[in-house]
């Protein structure tokens, strides 16, 4: 099968409404990462594309919570984000951001093509409407109950826990993300694109085209939703935060995020053309070009069925060959959580473990969540270091090149006759260009990854077989003839491990000198050249490629872990769940008034209860209350209250009490009176409803 030459990779824009942590990763970036360096290694040209995601109301949550504009916001996180992927090697050819001035614009001259061909439904529908907050509720502005599984925290426009995507209209007992308000309903025009247009295409190219090649999770889910029957989606909001509708009647409106995310792939292509003094369309409109997606699994429907729609009645881009969606990675035993702060930050990883970043893209890659959820766990990560990197892979190459250094000044020796098992050897290694690229062209990573680790193996073992340490002491030639075929198994290993471990790479080539020059030696000619180090070359001297994590490390980890776990449970405690719903009947039943204590004081021998003397307004009752611990009869005298007055009379250690004080518990556990407004007078009657 001869390859197509030019590839179009693109890994999906995170938000930038925090940092990237390992479940990015490992769902996304690590594996196109790797899928890039290693189509760039074998020859192609390719553009590796990446940026922010930017708009969206994820970034306005975020901005309203820590009282900042959505710019300062973007701003912040988009350097963080970009930094670590440079600092952890991700070899995006542009990483670029959806506020950008060429995104704007070309993501404005998409909608616009769109609107020109007539591919939109223009229409006036009810949305939802927080009237306190005076704002329509799309996306993650909107909480209920998912209509297709049930998720009780569905987002508006997507349901995390199955993935599927609707309208904010669609969820069952909507709530507002802002005010925790039930909306009303309220018109508003927008447009949407009709994918029920587009049904017959998206059958025929996913469902029969891409049947076998595509993943089964990816395919499956694209085969449930369009089993379930496509309708219009919604491409504008109701937001002040976006890219504006560039058309008539669509002032104070913008663009669906998901709308000009996708585009933003397309964009940063353009930006990176125009600085590599290149052509950006044929990365897209090519035929022969490869698209390929990189994502996590709640991205699928966006990437399979709404941007390929978009692209098709756009008319002039190509799709998608393949959309190679990662399930999830948790964090030992739990799902990862920003929120929660239940994650591996990358900065933070970065920090504590500065020269490492080939160990985790080592576990991540091992432990990859290709086919199911996974469990990231930090006895798995120091496992993977301490006994392969370090023991498998480090602890050869380390033996090959002290015995080099040792026996011949680091010059790699001339090989005299070899035996059976050194040709099997040197024919076996030359299996393993095709045995990892047959892994990862089928996007299979944990796989791939194992291989080039067997390849190491294939030189350890070769080593313990073959003993060099101990033949030098009666045949030098033997000696030498092994030395070389270890030697060739280890540049190898420089040259295959690249696009896995690409910060080790370098370092063994530097150690092997064989960073520049004829020396080097291509993916393919592992398998192709007879002699990839010859004898007379220089290495250089012994250097650990990895090295040792210890338990204390690991420990620090879990510490931290554990903190965050008690910190969450805290939290917790001091939030309690919301109760069953009542209705608004249930609710008047409650006669609430405004009272005032008149007299006060402790119960004998009960630690908790003080006797008071409330006027209610109706009359002066006494009510015996719960709060001794937290007020001195004396301080309670005097004080407006609210009060529960038709609760059924209760006796209290003798005495009966009429009515019940409204508390509530502050930050600290103590009591505080709900207090009515103590700036006005009210003496007596409040119905109850204005009790907020
Ligand atoms: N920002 C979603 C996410 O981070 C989104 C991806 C956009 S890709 C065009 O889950
Ligand atoms: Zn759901």
């Amino acid at each position: 099968m001869k390859q197509p030459k030019r590839y179009t990779i693109t890994a999906a824009l995170p938000y930038t409404n925090g940092p990237i942590h390992i479940g990015h990763l490992a769902g996304v970036y690590v594996p196109a990462d790797i899928y890039a360096r290693y189509k760039r290694l074998t020859g192609h040209d390719v553009a590796f594309i990446c940026g922010s995601d930017e708009h969206g109301v994820p970034i306005t949550i975020k901005a309203k919570k820590e009282g900042v504009s959505p710019q300062d916001i973007v701003d912040k996180y988009h350097a963080i984000i970009k930094q670590s992927f440079e600092d952890f090697g991700i070899t995006f050819d542009n990483y670029s951001r959806t506020t950008a001035k060429t995104h704007h614009e070309t993501a404005s001259a998409f909608f616009k093509t769109l609107h020109g061909k007539g591919e939109f439904i223009e229409e006036v529908s009810e949305q939802l409407y927080d009237a306190e907050a005076n704002q329509f509720l799309a996306d993650r502005f909107v909480i209920g109950t998912c209509p297709k599984c049930g998720n009780e925290e569905s987002y508006g426009d997507q349901c995390e826990k199955c993935g599927t995507s609707h309208n904010a209209t669609d969820l069952i007992n909507p709530k507002s993300a802002i005010t925790g308000n039930t909306p009303s309903l309220k018109e508003t025009k927008h447009w949407f694109l009709p994918l029920d247009k587009h049904e017959d295409f998206l059958k025929q190219w996913i469902l029969k085209d891409h049947k076998s090649d595509w993943k089964s999770n990816v395919y499956g889910q694209c085969k449930s939703w369009i089993d379930d029957g496509l309708r219009p989606r919604a491409v504008t909001r109701d937001l002040d935060w976006g890219i504006p509708v560039p058309v008539d009647g669509g002032e104070g409106k913008v663009l669906y995020v998901w709308f000009d995310a996708p585009i933003g792939y397309i964009s940063a292509t353009k930006e990176w053309a125009a600085r590599e003094g290149k052509d950006w369309e044929p990365y897209w409109k090519n035929k022969d070009t490869k698209l390929l997606h990189f994502i996590g699994k709640d991205n699928i429907v966006f990437h399979c069925i709404i941007f390929p729609a978009m692209l098709k009645a756009e008319g002039s881009y190509i799709l998608p060959d393949n959309v190679p969606a990662n399930e999830f990675l948790n964090l030992e035993g739990n799902k990862l959580s920003t929120s929660k702060n239940w994650a591996v930050w990358l900065p933070e990883y970065l920090k504590d473990f500065p020269d490492k970043q080939d160990v985790l893209r080592y576990a991540l890659t091992a432990n990859a969540p290709e086919s199911k959820d996974n469990d990231f766990t930090w006895k798995d990560f120091q496992a993977r270091n301490n006994n392969e990197l370090v023991a498998i892979f480090g602890n050869f190459i380390n033996r090959v090149v002290v015995l080099t250094n040792k026996y011949y000044d680091g010059v790699v020796p001339e090989p005299s006759n070899f035996y059976e098992i050194d040709n099997e050897t040197l024919k076996t290694l030359k299996t393993y260009p095709e045995v990892i690229s047959n892994s990862l062209e089928r996007y299979r990573f944990r796989e791939a990854g194992q291989e080039l680790m067997n390849l190491a193996r294939l030189g350890n073992k070769y080593l313990a077989d073959e003993e060099p340490w101990k033949v030098i002491k009666q045949d030098e030639s033997r000696t030498q003839t092994i030395m070389f075929v270890a030697l060739q198994i280890a540049s190898a290993l420089a040259t295959l491990s690249e696009p896995f471990l690409p910060f080790s790479s370098i370092k063994l080539k530097t150690i092997l000198n064989i960073t520049q020059g004829e020396i080097v030696t291509t993916w393919e000619e592992v398998s192709t050249k007879n002699t990839l180090l010859p004898a007379g070359h220089k290495i250089g001297k012994a250097e650990l490629l990895f090295s040792k994590i210890e338990d204390q490390d690991i420990q620090t980890q879990l510490d931290k872990l554990q903190a965050t776990k008690k910190a969450n449970e805290t939290e917790n405690k001091a939030i309690e769940p919301q109760k069953e719903t009542i209705n608004f009947e249930d609710f008047t039943k409650l006669d609430i008034r405004v009272g005032t204590i008149i007299e006060a004081e402790k119960m004998p021998k009960a630690k908790k209860l003080l006797v008071l003397k409330v006027d209610t307004g109706i009359d002066t009752r006494t009510i015996v209350s719960g709060i001794a611990e937290s007020f001195s009869a004396e301080e309670v005298i005097g004080k407006q209250v609210t009060v529960l007055v038709n609760l059924a009379p209760r006796k209290l250690r003798g005495i009966e009490s009429e009515g019940m004080i409204l508390m509530t518990e502050a930050e600290d556990g103590k009591l505080v009176f709900v207090n009515p407004d103590t700036t006005t007078t009210l003496k007596t009657v409040s119905n109850g409803l204005h009790i907020s």
